[in-house]
């Protein structure tokens, strides 16, 4: 199942150019004299793109002669980046593609840098569901993702003054040349409107009083080698009146496209936030419009394919990509039961069958809950349904055990003036959820969901998140990937899994040189982005550490803002002692309406601003906030790292994905013992990882029983001194009060550890720094994080998914 291979390289490079001209020429217009540099990009995405339709129909055509269970992962983000070097990567065209424009004067690499990143994510969340993409059609799984094609992505990060400034983000403005749009795929969204019963017992008529159009837009996604090709579609919404002609023949423009802006804006921005739901009716109308166009598509294709829906858990899967789309329960129910007259217990077999529930999040003020009274007015049949299932549920609960506390189990929460509790509507509609590391989950069936794991203690299982190793290595990193396939075998690209051998080198001085070489090239290509975006000037030679993930206080850029300070302060009181030479390297957004994560940023780029200019730690400390964080930056960031900072508060950060892209780059992690930071330990070895900081459970006794910050403050050297600073102005002179509040709070109420873990992690720096001195030392640790981390490939992921969730008979051995 290898794509067609021309004869030779030469006809392979010769039918590339001639595919790219005819796209200039046939599909933009232009001829090779006039076309500008994003013609050709585009010309070479549209050739690309062939080959990808190529496999994809291959895909598709097989999946339906085969009937084999097809998964459908419902996400409302799908955080994609770039796809052309990751598409001609996959398919092996990046040689005859880059030759061929050549030959035409173009350079394939610049065209790539200006490819938009397609921003449709938040952070890990949706990261990890474009990884799953690629990876399930790698291993061979037939997949579906399906989402909402946001006008705009995430919001477009500047740092004007040291703040964050956001502006709209504009990906389509080029238009979108992977897409296919399938005007034939629309689907009525309802909202609102009345109920009445219908002819058959249990079934009601619902007559929305809103009716708007889901048109459909398909991306290929291709998987390594042209294996498989996955289907990513997305959403868009449409009036089904775009224009009142009455209204704009009495001169009234702005009534004319009411009904189509009220529509539109459905599917016009990704919410900015990953941490906490919006409470607005826009959001809640988001998350029914996806989910209800995505299962109407789903069970039509199925009828078309089968004929009926009693065997539709035996042949799809539904993944549900956190609680934004649980209405899917309530959906498919309606489906069933008011659409195709299934009697309520075998629909609720059915929907159980087949639905399964990722959590991502602990965190309290993440966990989607939506008041009844909304619910009720947008969605009435919907509210209806969730009522009865939780009725259903509860009396099942009562009649085995009547002293359950049924008020923590009810989908209905009573205490915060009635509010659907949509991650407990996912559980119960599910038949299998799971974290996203062993701790998280763990800690689900200890904490959140300790309840519910009481009634289904079979219920919450575990997959420890996976990246796929095609974009994050092979891409990413060509020098480290050359030096893995001379050492480990050609095959490593094919099977992650081989480079394991490569620890046997890890005492190996000839590698250690090569490494060190190639980790050089990356930091230089990366310093030069760091001089264009922060004219900053960095030394290669210094230790890049690198922190690049949301900005939120539980992950603490604070604390590792607030140790710069703590080294910025020792070395200017001993400059004649020997310091590493550091290059702290930031970069993240804060939700736009996170003021705390928005003044972290400030303070980071204020502490830039003296400690760049200082002419006594100008050879030994830099510090660097990279604006405009996205899936392309973290591509030249990660390979350049030298040391990855994975410093959540532990029992906070769900499981990361950073952390693993990092070590298996060869990057040494400092970090808690918090998500898949521990996994990462537990293969890499202790010896290979600088672990510090208290442990979830110590979290949690300290927050029960907090110690005086002031005792805190006190057993450290140097804490009390960069409080002082922070919170006087040294670092805001022109505003000396800035940073009052943001320590004030710090001392007031620790709840993110940042002092009780602050010595702890400046001492596990400073043995960094030793470690760093001894440069043996150094890439013997780097080779162990690239051997032992193959275990975190999305496809291992995948195909634990496949195996405990999505009953997958096989899916293809090899990687990882
Ligand atoms: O599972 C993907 C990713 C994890 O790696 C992160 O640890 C976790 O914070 C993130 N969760 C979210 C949840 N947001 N909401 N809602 O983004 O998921």
């Amino acid at each position: 199942r290898e794509p067609s291979a021309p004869s030779s390289p030469d006809d392979q490079v010769a039918r590339v150019k001639a595919q790219v001209v005819r796209k200039l020429s046939y599909s933009l217009g232009k001829s090779p004299d006039v076309a500008q540099a994003h013609d050709w990009l585009t010309a070479a995405i549209l050739a690309a793109r062939d080959h990808v339709i190529d496999v994809w129909h291959r895909s598709t055509r097989e999946s339906y002669a085969t009937g084999r269970k097809r998964v459908y992962y419902l996400s409302l983000e799908f955080l994609i980046g770039r796809s052309l070097s990751d598409t001609l990567n996959n398919l092996g065209l990046t040689g005859p593609m880059a030759q061929a424009l050549e030959e035409l004067g173009v350079d394939l690499a610049m065209l790539e840098t200006m490819e938009p990143d397609a921003a449709l994510g938040n952070g890990g969340l949706g990261r990890l569901a474009a990884c799953y993409m690629e990876a399930m059609a790698s291993v061979g799984v037939a997949a579906l993702g399906y989402g909402i094609r946001y006008d705009h992505g995430l919001f477009k990060q500047r740092i004007d003054g040291g703040k964050q400034v956001e502006t709209p983000e504009d990906w389509l403005s080029f238009r979108n040349p992977w897409e296919f749009e399938r005007r034939e795929s629309a689907y009525k969204i309802g909202f609102g409107g009345t109920l009445t019963p219908a002819s058959e017992p249990g079934q009601v008529l619902w007559t929305p009083g809103e009716t708007i159009f889901a048109v459909a837009y398909d991306t290929p996604v291709v998987g390594w080698k042209g294996r498989d090709a996955s289907t990513l579609r997305l959403w868009r919404a449409r009036a089904m009146h775009p224009l009142s002609l009455d209204a704009f023949n009495q001169g009234d423009l702005v009534g004319a496209v009411a009904e189509r802006n009220r529509a539109e804006a459905i599917s016009k921005v990704l919410y900015p936030n990953d941490s906490t739901p919006v409470g607005q009716e826009l959001r809640l109308r988001q998350e029914y419009f996806f989910t209800s166009a995505s299962l109407q598509d789903l069970v039509r294709r199925h009828l078309r394919q089968f004929g009926a829906l009693d065997n539709l858990a035996d042949k799809v899967a539904i993944q549900l990509n956190d609680t934004h789309p649980s209405l899917a329960v309530a959906e498919l129910m309606r489906l069933l039961v008011d659409e195709h007259g299934f009697e309520w217990e075998r629909a609720w077999e059915i929907t159980t069958a087949t639905i399964s529930y990722t959590n991502h999040t602990l965190l309290p003020e993440a966990l989607e809950t939506w008041p009844v009274a909304l619910m009720e007015r947008l969605l009435p049949r919907h509210m209806q349904l969730i009522f009865r299932i939780n009725a259903r549920f509860l009396d099942g609960v009562r009649r085995e055990n009547p002293e359950t506390d049924l008020a923590a189990l009810s989908l209905i929460d009573e205490h915060h003036g009635r509010r659907v509790r949509m991650a407990h509507l996912a559980f119960v509609g599910s038949h299998k959820v799971n974290g996203v590391s062993a701790l998280h989950s763990n800690l689900m069936k200890e904490t959140v969901f300790a309840p519910l794991n009481s009634v289904f203690p079979d219920r919450i299982t575990n997959v420890t998140n996976g990246i796929t190793p095609r974009r994050w290595l092979l891409n990413a990193n060509p020098g480290l990937t050359g030096l893995l396939q001379e050492t480990c075998g050609e095959r490593v690209t094919d099977d992650i899994g081989l480079i394991r051998q490569f620890g046997a080198l890890a005492g190996d001085a000839a590698v250690h040189d090569r490494l060190a070489a190639i980790r050089r090239e990356n930091k230089l290509k990366l310093a030069k982005i760091i001089r264009q975006d922060c004219g900053v000037t960095v030394d290669p030679a210094a230790l890049f550490d690198v922190q690049i993930k949301r900005i939120h206080e539980y992950k603490r850029q604070l604390l590792n803002i607030l140790e710069t300070i703590a080294l910025y302060d020792a070395i200017r009181s001993e400059p004649y002692r020997e310091w590493a030479p550091r290059v702290k390297i930031f970069a993240g957004k804060a939700a736009s309406s996170y003021a705390t994560a928005k003044s972290i940023i400030n303070l980071i780029n204020d502490v830039a601003a003296v400690v760049n200019n200082d002419i006594t730690t100008r050879d030994r400390l830099k510090v660097v906030f990279l604006p405009n964080y996205n899936v392309s930056l973290a591509e030249a960031i990660i390979p350049a790292a030298d040391l990855s900072e994975q410093i959540s508060t532990a029992g906070m950060e769900a499981s990361g994905t950073g952390n693993m892209k990092f070590a298996l780059n060869g990057a040494v992690t400092i970090g808690t013992l918090d998500g898949a930071n521990i996994e990462i330990g537990e293969r890499v070895g202790e010896d290979n990882i600088m672990i510090f900081g208290m442990t979830a459970d110590q979290v949690e006794a300290a927050r029960r029983n907090p110690r005086p910050s002031a005792d805190i403050i006190r057993d450290s050297a140097q804490l009390e001194g960069v409080l002082d600073a922070v919170a006087g102005g040294v670092y805001s002179p022109g505003e000396p009060d800035r940073y009052a509040g943001l320590v004030e709070g710090l001392t007031a109420n620790d709840w993110f550890m940042v002092l009780n873990d602050f010595e702890s992690y400046r001492l596990t720096q400073r043995r960094v720094d030793t470690l760093w001195a001894d440069q043996g030392r150094w890439w013997r640790m780097s080779v162990n994080n690239t051997a032992h981390c193959a275990w975190f490939s999305a496809d291992r992921a995948i195909r634990e998914y496949g195996a405990r969730i999505w009953s997958l008979s096989t899916t293809a051995p090899g990687q990882g």
